[in-house]
This record gives C-alpha cells, sequence and structure tokens, in this order.
C-alpha cells in the first residue's frame, strides 16, 4: 500500500542517517588527485544550506539532551566546525542575500522577508554562484540558496526547482500558529522534497562535468511547517525530550523593542506555555533535524562515491537559528544567540585542520570571500566580510573581527568571543557577558561599570544604515518562506 511506504526506500534513509566516516570523509586527508579538478586546478564546491538551523547538531552541544545528527557530525570530523559563527540577520531574505552578495544587511537596505527582492536593490551585484560561473565553474543550484529560489542564468547554468508531495498522518497535525505547526508523514521518501534535493544533487554528483563544479543545494527543512516522516519523530520520545533551561523573569530586564521581538509569533499563544505542548514542539524540531541530518547524508555518501570525492571543498551552514523557548519566544527573528549562531563546517581541499574546532567569531558574511580565496578565485572588491583562510590554516591565527547581527533597519547585534551588545533604533541596549552569562540572562547594559565596554563594542557597530528597500505591491503568499 503506497501511502504506508516503501521499506526499502525507508531503508535507503536509515543507512543515511546512521552512517559512520566513510571513504569519502577519509580521503579528504589525503592530497586531491581527482579528475579534471586534479593538482593545481581549483577545487569543486559542495556547498549545502539548511533552513532555520540553530546549533541543536550533535558536535555544535546546542540542544541539552541528545540529539541525532551523524551526517554533520561526520562532516565537522573531516572538516574545520566554527562553533562561534553567526547570521547576519535572523530572517531567510537579508540572511540569505547577505552571504550570496557578500554585501551586509545594514549596506543593502535589505532587512526582511517581504518585498525585497535582491537584483531590485542590487542590479549590479555580483553573486557567489555568479562568480564562480564567470570564473570557469558549472553552477547547478537545487531548491532554496537564495530566498526567492533565484535560477537566474546569471548565477546557475543549471537550476533545480524542489518537488514535494508530502503525506500527512492526520492524526498527528497539529497548528498553533504560522511560526509553529508540525506533523509526521507517512509515503515515500522520495515525494518528501528535501529528500528530491538530495537525490538531484547526487545525481548531479554521477554526472562527468568538464569544469570544475559548484553545486548548490539548499534543503527547507528544519522550517516550519515541522513535517517529518514518522520514524523520526520516533528518534525522540516525548518522555526523551529536554526542554531549554530558562529564566521564567528573563525578558524583566529587556527594552520594549527586544520585548516586542520575543512576542513575535509566541505571546497570546497560551498553548505555548504549556510544557506538554512544548515537548511536542521541540520533538518536531528535533525530527526535522534528524530527517535533514539523513538528507545530508545522502549528499556526502553521493559524494564519496563520485570521481570528485577527492578534491570538494563542502561547506554547510544554516541562515540563522531559532528560539525553543527561550526568552519566552518560539521563533526566530530576534538579536540573541538562539537566533544568531548557526552551524558552519568547511571540509575538503584548503581546510587542512580536519576535526578541529574554531571557537573564534566569524559571521556568514566571510563565506563568500573565504571560498573565493580558498579556490584561487579574483577577489571581488564589494565584499563586506573576512576571509576565513588564515583560521582554516591556524585557529589560533590572528583575527580580531566581529559578527554583526541585524535585524531591522538600525537594530544590530554585535558578538564577540565575550560579549553580545544589542542596540535597537531607538537607543535602547543590552550587553552580556558569555563568560559568565552564556544564556544571556543578565542585561548589563545599565551598569555604569560596563560602559567602557559598551563603547567598545558600539564602535563595532555598522557606519552605513541604509533606508529599507521600498515596499512593492503584495504578491501572493508563498509556502515555506
Ligand atoms: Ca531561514
Ligand atoms: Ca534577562
Amino acid at each position: 500500500m503506497e501511502f504506508r511506504g516503501n521499506m526499502s526506500r525507508r531503508n535507503f534513509l536509515t543507512r543515511a542517517g546512521c552512517a559512520t566516516v566513510g571513504a569519502w570523509a577519509s580521503s579528504l586527508a589525503r592530497p586531491g588527485t581527482a579528475r579534471a579538478a586534479g593538482h593545481g586546478n581549483p577545487p569543486n564546491v559542495l556547498f549545502i544550506s539548511i533552513e532555520d538551523l540553530n546549533d541543536w547538531v550533535g558536535c555544535l552541544d546546542g540542544y541539552e539532551g541528545v540529539v541525532h545528527t551523524p551526517n554533520m557530525d561526520r562532516l565537522a570530523a573531516r572538516g574545520v566546525l566554527f562553533t562561534n559563527a553567526h547570521a547576519t540577520a535572523t530572517v531567510c531574505n537579508p540572511s540569505r542575500t547577505s552571504v550570496m552578495t557578500g554585501i551586509r544587511p545594514s549596506t543593502s537596505g535589505i532587512y526582511l522577508n517581504e518585498h525585497h527582492p535582491y537584483r531590485v536593490a542590487m542590479p549590479d551585484a555580483i553573486t557567489l554562484p555568479q562568480h564562480f560561473k564567470n570564473n570557469g565553474y558549472h553552477t547547478v543550484g537545487i531548491n532554496k540558496i537564495f530566498h526567492g529560489r533565484d535560477a537566474s542564468p546569471l548565477s546557475w547554468d543549471v537550476y533545480e526547482r524542489m518537488k514535494e508531495k508530502v503525506h500527512v498522518i492526520e492524526s498527528t497535525r497539529h497548528r498553533i500558529n504560522r511560526a509553529v505547526t508540525w506533523a509526521q508523514l507517512d509515503g515515500p521518501d522520495e515525494d518528501v522534497g528535501d529528500v528530491y534535493c538530495a537525490q538531484t544533487a547526487a545525481r548531479h554528483l554521477k554526472q562527468v562535468h568538464d569544469k570544475p563544479l559548484f553545486l548548490g543545494v539548499g534543503f527547507n527543512r528544519p522550517h516550519e511547517p515541522y513535517f517529518a516522516p514518522k520514524r523520526f519523530f520516533d528518534l525522540y520520545p516525548l518522555d526523551s525530550i529536554v526542554l531549554p533551561t530558562v529564566s521564567p523573569d528573563d525578558l524583566d530586564d529587556v527594552p520594549p523593542m527586544g520585548k516586542a521581538l520575543a512576542a513575535t509569533y509566541s505571546k497570546g499563544f497560551p498553548e505555548l506555555e504549556d510544557p506538554e505542548v512544548q515537548k511536542h514542539v521541540v520533538q518536531a524540531y528535533l525530527a526535522c533535524i534528524s530527517f535533514t541530518d539523513a538528507c545530508v547524508g545522502i549528499v556526502l555518501d553521493a559524494l564519496e562515491a563520485s570521481p570528485y570525492a577527492e578534491n570538494t571543498l563542502a561547506v554547510l551552514w544554516s541562515d540563522h537559528g531559532m528560539h525553543l523557548g527561550e526568552k519566552s519566544h518560539w521563533c526566530k527573528m530576534t538579536l540573541w544567540e538562539e537566533s544568531t549562531r548557526v552551524p558552519f563546517i568547511m571540509a575538503g581541499p584548503g581546510v587542512p585542520q580536519a576535526g578541529e574546532a574554531c571557537d573564534r567569531v566569524v559571521s556568514l558574511l566571510d563565506m563568500y570571500p573565504t571560498l573565493v580565496d580558498c579556490c584561487g578565485l579574483p577577489p571581488v572588491a564589494a565584499l563586506e566580510g573576512q576571509s576565513l583562510r588564515p583560521l582554516l590554516n591556524d585557529r589560533d591565527a590572528p583575527w580580531d573581527h566581529a559578527a554583526i547581527t541585524t535585524y531591522g533597519k538600525n537594530n544590530h547585534a554585535v558578538r564577540t568571543a565575550r560579549w553580545r551588545y544589542i542596540r535597537y533604533s531607538d537607543g535602547s541596549e543590552e550587553l552580556y557577558d558569555h563568560d559568565k552569562d552564556p544564556k544571556e540572562w543578565t542585561n548589563l547594559a545599565k551598569r555604569t561599570e560596563f560602559a567602557k565596554v559598551k563603547t567598545e563594542m558600539a564602535a563595532k557597530l555598522p557606519k552605513v544604515n541604509a533606508e529599507p528597500m521600498p515596499v512593492p505591491p503584495k504578491e501572493p503568499k508563498k509556502r515555506g518562506q
């Protein structure tokens, strides 16, 4: 019966979900010798983008219970895991636009999801895949790399759209609001869009390419709705769920603008205050994380089996984080650690420190210049990030860059190794000491003894705060934004 699924298909994902370090990963430690992109040729790039994945990845230790992410963990084990990486914005469009153009939201004026197609704001921007395409690469994009799923031939030689037809087990469907909805799925794995994306990526990795390959694959999950095959929910029995440790009066010392962000999709939904309901939300998010991880495994297995195993630079990142109840918030769109911290892994040629973690503060804005640097492409003058190559070579290399995260015009967070400083557009502030307060419970901004720290942090704020892009006429709403 089709609705019940197909065991052999299921096993396909199960194998990926339980994968251990494979031959591909081992091969990364050896000098590149493969195919056209051998010695002296630029490496291929496998660019894996994940939606709304916070630091609840096994190797990042963000979840207080046990999360099953064997494939992201094995990638990290063969590369550098940046443990203090932050998004430039805490919602999809500005984050992805800045990753793909190398330009900050505060420079482009692209601050929010709605109404802001990046090409209108930056008609002359050279996107990351566009630069690779212009420099001899065959560029393939699958699904959500850009927020608007930009299929422009300027960036992509080939662009593949996701196909999805989910089979919801209706008795498990639950909707609290637009940001918190979940259900278990049945039916063939292949019908789920993220599996389709992974298999499409695998198909491209089986092909012979005359040019070096830039392969971008963008997974939709764990973005809501939290829909995943039932067996991934089964990985997390409700009685095993660990809710994040929170401080009940945490928002008392937060300025009104921070409180307003925390209320988005959270305040006014009494169900979200029920710990039993909270366990279901956490379970569903974890299920989607592990399901996405299994899809990552399909791609990594395909790379391992491909002619490109030995000369491919793999990078994996998420566009921003997610709150699961911290600061009474159940969404993204804030300037706190849960929203800004993201998984970010690089592995392959040019990443000699296999299995190392790097705790230096880096930004996703740094990804574009890093890939350009690692692949030996001409630099792009407009880029505002920094190449991470010094840290890939030596995690103790001199590095004095803060990560800036922006949400709306002139609302910024500045993250350094020790501090998080937030300043909203009305001048209100927050300051947290990560050495003593990693959960950011105690706002130090009004304490006079930290005035000097605040001044030093404020000096790192962006000097440009562009006006927001004008809002064009409203378009029909699309799912999965
Ligand atoms: Ca997102
Ligand atoms: Ca607090």
